[in-house]
């Protein structure tokens, strides 16, 4: 664990995780500097930062305020490209990431969950079967909570495993008032982890680990497909025998993260028989504990409660990680019953006259919208656009011509979808997602599904693809 008090620590980046960190290394005794990019009039938290004793620096990185520090932790949207951290990572100076900040704090075991696409599910997922089985049971990471902000509750889980006092976990799903039960025991933390979090760890890890796919992602900050495949692959790289590697064996990446590991590696497919995994044959899922060990059924697929293929991929790398972490096929066959689609990730809105209106806002790049429409037999008009990350959006032709009508398109990324999409199908663009939803409407016939799945990042017209999705949602409802 890292020694904090009395030392110069510097926090790069004021969002979420900029500001849980700031706070995390202070309660420690730290002497926290923290610096944003943004203008000081667009930091909301200034004054009160000011106010706590914090010393800030707003509108731009200097690189004297990198260079007087004994640490930096950087958010995950600071990328490590980054001017001043080149310069100071030169002199040998220490850069960590909000995600090692916390881990090393952290109580517990880890279940460490990343993925181009399916993150955010499958964490859920995962966290709603721990809990169903009386674990006690954290959340969070790159899914929005950061992790210096879970370790004061991981603390307190683990001081009083019977939970009575503990601020905790899931609230009754049959509307009694009083919290569910708990086990004593270890303490699980799930974590969604980005490419962007495990760029800066060093001894973060988790006692699970699953890659879920590895497919073409935020290119324009790790600068080609490699480096982002690699950066994912660090989810493993403290790992030992001891802990546990679960990968999907139809994802050809995924395969160079298994050369890389010291963890015994469970693999996951929907398409064939695993030999140590989870896998579906027939109507079921199997899981196989142990090379040669005899396929126990965990669930019929066809009680997964979410739509897509894709989403099958996901319910069988959480059922992976629960039996590895212990829980019983049965908790896990009624976990996953009952569990109902994230927000953003491929949600029903509405139906208006005949047609479905479907938000999957989170599809941020172009694997991701390949699968939400992949999700639908036909007649789709699809709204792609937004902040392009040097993606190719070509690669979605075949898919188009198949089963969309129409290609809306919206944001800054618009011209050059339309460029690479030339006579695939036919395109509209819409600029806004206002007008967008309006066309759409205009467009669609009864039978037919409006979905966005944007392909793109959001950060040109939206604050982040929740807002997006809100928005979204908000036209529909007005429709
Ligand atoms: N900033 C600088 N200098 C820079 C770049 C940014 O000062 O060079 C500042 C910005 O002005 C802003 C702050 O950094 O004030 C933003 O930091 P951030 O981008 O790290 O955002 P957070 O609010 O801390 O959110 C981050 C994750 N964001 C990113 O990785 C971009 C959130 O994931 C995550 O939920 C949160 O930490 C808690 O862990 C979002 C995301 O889009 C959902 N993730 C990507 C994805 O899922 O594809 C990886």
């Amino acid at each position: 664990m890292l020694e904090l008090k009395n030392k110069r620590v510097l926090v790069v980046g004021l969002g979420k995780s900029g500001l849980a960190a700031a706070q995390f290394l202070k309660e420690r005794g730290a002497r926290v500097t923290v610096s944003d990019a943004r203008p000081a009039t667009l930091i909301a938290e200034l004054p009160s930062l000011l106010e706590q004793g914090f010393s800030v620096e707003a509108g731009s990185h200097g690189l004297l305020t990198f260079r007087r520090q004994d640490l930096i932790v950087v958010s995950p949207g600071v990328p490590s490209s980054t001017p001043e951290l080149v310069q100071v990572r030169a002199l040998g100076m220490r850069i960590i990431g909000e995600l090692e900040l916390g881990a090393q704090y952290l109580q517990g075991e880890i279940i460490a969950i990343t993925g181009s696409n399916g993150k955010t599910t499958t964490t859920s997922l995962v966290g709603e079967i721990l809990k169903a089985a009386g674990r006690p049971t954290l959340v969070g990471g790159n899914i929005g909570r950061p992790v210096t902000a879970m370790v004061a509750e991981s603390v307190a889980l683990s001081n009083n495993p019977s939970g009575a006092e503990a601020p905790v976990l899931s609230a009754p799903q049959d509307g009694r008032a009083e919290a569910r039960p708990l086990q004593s025991g270890t303490v699980w933390s799930v974590l969604e982890v980005s490419s962007f979090q495990l760029e800066t760890i060093e001894t973060f890890k988790p006692r699970i680990a699953l890659v879920l796919n590895i497919t073409p992602d935020h290119l324009d900050r790790h600068g080609s497909f490699e480096a982002y495949a690699t950066a994912k692959a660090r989810i493993t790289e403290n790992q030992t025998a001891d802990d546990f590697l679960v990968l999907n064996g139809e994802n050809k990446a995924a395969q160079m993260v298994a050369a890389k590991t010291k963890a015994q590696i469970y693999w996951f497919s929907a398409r064939r028989p695993i030999k140590q995994g989870v896998f579906v044959h027939g109507e079921s899922i199997l899981f196989v504990a142990k090379e040669g060990a005899i396929a126990e059924p965990v669930m019929p697929v066809s009680e997964v409660p979410l739509a897509g293929a894709h989403n099958v991929e996901n319910v069988l790398a959480a059922v992976c990680a629960a039996r590895l972490a212990g829980v019983s096929s049965e908790v896990i066959r009624g976990a996953v019953k009952s569990f109902k689609a994230v927000e953003h990730r491929l949600e029903f809105v509405r139906e208006v006259r005949g047609v479905k209106y479907y938000n999957d806002s989170k599809a941020t790049n172009v694997d991701a919208t390949e699968k939400a429409i992949a999700a639908f037999a036909g007649g789709v008009h699809v709204i792609l656009g937004g902040k392009d990350k040097d993606s190719d959006y070509a690669t979605l032709a075949p898919l188009l011509r198949e089963r969309v009508k129409t290609v809306i398109t919206i944001g800054s990324a618009a011209e050059k979808i339309e460029r690479q999409l030339a006579g695939v199908v036919k395109i509209e663009n819409a600029e806004t997602l206002q007008r967008a939803v309006a066309k759409a409407e205009e467009l669609a016939v009864a039978g037919d599904t409006v979905l966005l799945a944007p392909a793109c990042a959001s950060f040109d017209q939206f604050e982040n693809y929740e807002h997006r999705g809100r928005v979204f949602k908000e036209l529909v409802q007005a429709l």
